[in-house]
């Protein structure tokens, strides 16, 4: 059984957080740390702690987180002129917090993917 983190708190609305959006298989939130002008985490309700973790049962929510991100997109004024998705996954690719989730980043233009 996979450890809980923050995320899963501020699904049951046990801690604050600027929740956008939530129905039975997601939930978005605004991001602590924003890194640009819209910086929204979309996150599966189910704990599922890595990418590498991730089963064919948990395709619907998966395809949902993508289908809220689009949403949100239009709703924060981003879509038009364009935004990123980004998942990390474990220690090289940056991931802190062990409950996937989507970044829905943009509000500006964010230029080239940086691999650091
Ligand atoms: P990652 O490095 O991909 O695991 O990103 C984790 C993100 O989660 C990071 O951008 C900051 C955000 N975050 C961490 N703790 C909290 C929290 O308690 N509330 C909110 N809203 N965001 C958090």
């Amino acid at each position: 059984m996979a450890e809980e983190t923050i995320f899963s708190k501020i699904i049951r609305k046990e801690i604050p957080a600027d929740v956008l959006y939530q129905d039975e298989l997601v939930t978005a939130f605004r991001d602590i740390n924003p890194r640009a002008p819209v910086h929204i985490l979309v996150v599966p309700n189910k704990l599922i702690p890595t990418t590498n973790d991730v089963v064919a049962d948990d395709e619907l929510a998966l395809g949902r987180m993508i289908t809220v991100a689009k949403k949100l997109a239009a709703d924060e004024g981003i879509a038009e002129d364009g935004y990123r998705i980004i998942m990390n996954c474990n220690q090289h690719g940056g991931q802190e917090v062990y409950h996937i989730h989507m970044h829905l980043v943009g509000g500006r233009a964010l230029g080239p993917m940086v691999i650091g």
